[in-house]
């Protein structure tokens, strides 16, 4: 009797952790920035005023005091396929490598691109674009065996394909080299106080990989999606607010300035984050570690962006760190945005239970059992979450 009592009482301390529960008491107060009220302090009730006032004016707070500037201009972007082949994935796929050089004032940058694309599509397939913040060969190419961060097989057997953009091209993770990249190109940012720095850059490359996906008649450029985990789930949806080319949004386990609420205080600060990877955000972002009930935005803004485009982020019930409640309630929170273009979402009002996903929405949410991570667990809902959007499967 009593060691029932014990095993109870652990796994009922088990669970409280792991939704932070006894955390939840200990966050402080905090009112968050109003989506739709402008600047001047107008009430936005109207898509128009949306896109036309509101939303450009979201966009810049954003750039200014967050991510930096977005750059869009250069002199020219070539694509080169160094590589094709149709035997891959165990026959199952094409598989191209693709160097995409930009130019800028006699500058450029390269950054690798490898597409597998499914054999059986007779239509151009969707695709998946997977940011990639880890090793070069993070995939499953079929030869080296599988993986949980990028499962190509699995993708391709669900019929998309997959595009690998690697983000070590775009910016080096480092806070001395970061500049060594993207940022060649734009050298005037490293002088600016809100000028773009690795987030910014790898959402560029994203973007850059998004310009060549709208070349290749193998894919629909209209049903791209783009994926990233943790600093990658960062850049993701990041990439998604500025550009609208992405269909679909998926964020895994983004925790602070990604989906959650920097406001909560929960988990990683935005002094922690700004001090551990000072390379990462814009200077002006720093001025906010000690208080950032004086952002003038906060995350549940930045998947506002992105309406009406569907969005779906995950959460790991042991990642307190990047704050599930946070991240969840970042959503919760954009709805309002959704609901001005008439797209209801299923979420409910509290984070839903470990592994119930909600799929048939605008709006898409897990939190799966385990720790910080991308898995095929996350994967497989994010398959049905397209399947529900482009096809109403
Ligand atoms: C952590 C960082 C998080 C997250 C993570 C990752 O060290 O504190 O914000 O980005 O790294 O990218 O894996």
């Amino acid at each position: 009797m009593m060691r029932t009592f014990k095993y109870c009482f652990t796994f009922l301390f088990f669970v409280a952790n792991c939704f932070g529960q006894q955390g939840e008491a200990k966050i402080v107060d905090y009112t968050l920035p109003e989506a739709l009220k402008t600047i001047d302090g107008e009430t936005v009730t109207t898509i128009s005023a949306w896109e036309k006032k509101r939303r450009p004016e979201v966009l810049t707070l954003f750039e200014n005091n967050i991510y930096g500037q977005i750059q869009k201009r250069y002199d020219d972007i070539r694509f080169i396929v160094t590589d094709d082949a149709v035997n891959a994935i165990k026959g199952k796929a094409r598989v191209k490598e693709v160097t995409i050089i930009v130019e800028k004032a006699k500058k450029s940058v390269t950054v690798h691109l490898t597409l597998f694309t499914p054999l059986n599509n007779k239509k151009p397939s969707p695709v998946f674009l997977l940011i990639n913040n880890g090793s070069k060969n993070n995939t499953d190419s079929g030869e080296k065996g599988k993986s949980d961060f990028g499962p190509v097989e699995m993708v391709i057997d669900s019929g998309y394909a997959i595009a690998v953009v690697y983000t070590g091209d775009a910016a080096p993770d480092n806070k001395e080299t970061y500049h060594h990249g993207v940022l060649q190109l734009y050298p005037n940012q490293l002088t600016e106080t809100n000028g773009m720095k690795a987030i910014g850059a790898w959402a560029w490359a994203a973007s850059r990989a998004m310009d060549y996906l709208k070349t290749d008649r193998e894919i629909d450029f209209t049903k791209v999606g783009v994926v990233g985990h943790s600093r990658g789930g960062k850049t993701s949806l990041w990439a998604g607010a500025q550009d609208q080319r992405f269909a679909l949004i998926f964020s895994s386990c983004s925790g602070c300035t990604g989906a959650a609420l920097a406001r909560r205080q929960s988990g990683e600060s935005v002094k922690a984050i700004n001090t551990a990877f000072p390379h990462w955000f814009n200077n002006n972002y720093k001025k906010y570690n000690s208080n950032v009930n004086d952002l003038p935005v906060d995350q549940h803004m930045l998947i506002a962006l992105i309406a009406p485009r569907p969005v779906y982020t995950t959460s790991a019930t042991q990642d307190l760190w990047a704050d599930p409640v946070g991240s969840y309630l970042s959503i919760v929170n954009a709805q309002k945005v959704y609901a001005l273009y008439g797209k209801h979402s299923a979420l409910t009002p509290d984070i839903p239970p470990p592994n119930t996903p909600i799929l048939h929405s605008v709006l898409g949410y897990h939190i799966r059992e385990g720790g910080h991570d991308l898995t095929v667990y996350d994967w497989g809902n994010f398959i049905l979450f397209a399947n529900f959007h482009y096809f109403q499967k």
